[in-house]
């Protein structure tokens, strides 16, 4: 019998036809990853220059997060480098990088006695003038981002470690508060009420650290924002940042979760990262063992937070930077280290895989 031979042309146009006629696809299969597994926005601080400088950076956050928080692009220095002279130009970037990608921008930060340009450190004026800084500086930049960004960290780090008073005079060099030294204590609220004014959508948020481990700290920042709140300042959150280690007490997380969870305030996780070598030890290696004990950290942190924080309040948990390559730990303590979710060639990590199983189980 002859055999059909159907030519090379047909035999292409008809596969051609057949594939597009093809039945629909099945579903797309639904990857697991942090921020489909999470019941409230996982986030992570990024900067401009790794977002256009990396593929494996951009594919990860877009993937796995679905909220940022930049790193240095809205602080004072960036944004106002000379006084009058404003550059929105990263944060702009950054905006639309998060918007192109449906990703929650929380904003960090207005007011912060660091990332102060020195036309700030340096400026001479009265009371009323120091008022007008300070004013003109909050409400420029909070209506700039106006629509754009979910919420912002309007003060960050007012609270001194050792007392709990606000940080006023430097007690070590540059750890006072140029703001409360020239404002007055009421400044905290009268930046929240500035900031609404310019962008009444926007969620309001005291960002501190220290929570877990200093409960003097943590009482006089729950005294601060409760007294707020209830003065009617447009406060919606309190975020906690928690830079910890491995070693870090879980009683005094489960604390202070609790404790900021009573607040009835949104409980924002917000620059998480998990050290294993708190000790600067030269000759550190990431054995298994420490990857294990920070993996069960990172669960512990995320079991904790659904357990204890009511779901209206979780704003969301947010690692500072997300592969080790470009978390500020090394760089800033002078040390190996390797405290975020992915390794330094953006694989994941067991500490990954136990935020993971934080998030589901
Ligand atoms: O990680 C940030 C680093 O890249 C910046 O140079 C620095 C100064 O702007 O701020 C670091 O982020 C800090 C954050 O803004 C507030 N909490 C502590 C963070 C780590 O130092």
């Amino acid at each position: 019998m002859r055999k059909t031979v159907i030519p090379l042309v047909i035999w292409y146009s008809l596969a051609l036809i057949t594939s597009c006629k093809k039945k629909p696809a099945a579903e797309p299969q639904q990857f697991i990853t942090l921020q489909s597994t999470a019941s409230f926005p996982m986030g992570s601080a990024v900067n401009s220059p790794r977002i256009k400088g990396s593929y494996y950076y951009q594919g990860t956050l877009t993937t796995e997060y679905n909220s940022i928080t930049p790193d240095y692009e809205l602080k004072f220095d960036w944004t106002e480098p000379q006084n009058g002279v404003y550059n929105y130009t990263d944060g702009d970037f950054l905006v639309a990088f998060a918007a192109q990608h449906h990703i929650r921008v929380h904003a960090h930060n207005l007011i912060w006695h660091q990332a102060l340009p020195n036309w700030v450190i340096n400026f001479q004026g009265d009371s009323v003038a120091w008022e007008n800084l300070f004013k003109t500086h909050i409400e420029s930049e909070a209506a700039h981002y106006k629509g754009q960004v979910a919420s912002w960290d309007v003060v960050n780090e007012a609270i001194r470690d050792d007392d709990g008073t606000l940080r006023n005079q430097d007690v070590n060099p540059g750890d006072g508060s140029i703001w409360r030294r020239h404002l007055g204590p009421d400044y905290i609220a009268r930046a929240f009420q500035y900031a609404h004014e310019a962008d009444p959508q926007a969620l309001l948020f005291y960002n501190d650290y220290g929570q877990e481990w200093n409960s003097v700290k943590l009482d006089s920042m729950i005294a601060l924002v409760v007294g707020l709140k209830n003065r009617g300042v447009p406060i919606s959150g309190i975020g906690m940042q928690m830079h910890i280690d491995i070693n870090a007490d879980n009683a005094g997380i489960t604390t202070a979760l609790k404790k900021l969870a009573a607040t009835g305030l949104k409980v924002h996780i917000s620059e998480l990262d998990i050290s294993v070598n708190p000790g600067n030890d030269p000759n550190i290696v990431f054995t298994s063992a420490l990857q294990i004990a920070q993996a069960g950290k990172f669960q512990f942190i995320a079991e904790t937070y659904r357990a204890t924080v009511p779901a209206a309040q979780q704003y969301g948990i947010t690692t500072w930077e997300f592969s080790d390559a470009d978390s500020w730990i090394p760089a800033f303590f002078h040390r190996k280290d390797w405290p975020l979710s992915f390794d330094s060639l953006y694989k994941k990590k067991p500490a990954y895989y136990g935020l993971l199983k934080g998030l589901k189980d």
